[in-house]
């Protein structure tokens, strides 16, 4: 199999047995569903036509898989426990570890009391399920418009040969009360109000975690499709 598809494969079923469930949702998304349903304001870099691909109709190729979480919130009501593996898009200049495309996956658990313990310890455990019993995982403080308090989330391997070293992994946080706060103003209801519940997000690439898991050094390499490379993950 494709090492994305392994890598991937491997992270739903860690993540399933944890009480996760598969969510998903179009590539092709709403300003509403990808930024602003997200806390995202209107000078945010991230909005802009440099950085995004528009369609003239004013929609846009998602540039993460948060939109699905927010579409599965419009609709569902807490506890949510999902996780939305797919496609997100920006205009990257292309390199060794920049496509236009890539596989994200986000994780996303909102109920009462959700705690930011909830959210180190589900990762700690994701993280060494993926990468082995010895991965050291740390939390470094960040900024994401939907999450605050918001993490990176570093990993130093353990591989035999091979000087351990810090190694950005994910993204994480606590989501931010606008988030739910927009959520209750397009439902109509209050079952999502911050007074009521709290809940934890992640993300991370699916093409990174690969490029960490096997060593591989250009993500191009993920998309050629030649059979000198595929062949030595069969
Ligand atoms: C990443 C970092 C992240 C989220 C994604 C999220 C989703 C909702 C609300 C709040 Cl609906 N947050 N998602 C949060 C923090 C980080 O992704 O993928 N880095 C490569």
């Amino acid at each position: 199999m494709h090492p994305l598809t392994q890598a991937k494969d491997r992270a739903i079923q860690v993540l399933r047995r944890m009480g996760f469930a598969l969510a998903d949702g179009p590539e092709i998304e709403t300003e509403f569903h990808c930024f602003d349903a997200l806390n995202t304001p209107e000078d945010h870099p991230a909005r802009n036509e440099k950085d995004t691909f528009y369609f003239d109709s004013g929609k846009l190729l998602r540039t993460h898989t948060s939109s699905v979480q927010i579409r599965t919130m419009e609709k569902a009501t807490p506890p949510v426990r999902i996780i939305a593996p797919g496609s997100a898009y920006r205009r990257d200049e292309i390199d060794a570890t920049h496509l236009s495309v890539f596989n994200q996956l986000e994780g996303l658990y909102v109920d009462e009391d959700v705690k930011l313990g909830d959210l180190k310890g589900t990762l700690e455990f994701f993280l060494r399920s993926m990468f082995g019993d010895d991965t050291e995982v740390r939390f470094r403080p960040h900024f994401f418009p939907f999450t605050e308090p918001s993490f990176e989330i570093d990993i130093k391997l353990h591989a035999k040969g091979q000087e351990p070293k810090w190694i950005e992994i994910a993204g994480c946080g606590m989501v931010d009360p606008a988030v739910f706060e927009s959520l209750c103003e397009v439902r109509g209801d209050d079952v999502f109000s911050p007074d009521k519940v709290t809940g934890f997000a992640f993300g991370m690439g699916i093409d990174r975690l690969a490029m960490i898991k096997w060593g591989i050094k250009d993500i191009r390499l993920l998309i050629e499709n030649d059979v000198r490379f595929l062949k030595q993950f069969a």
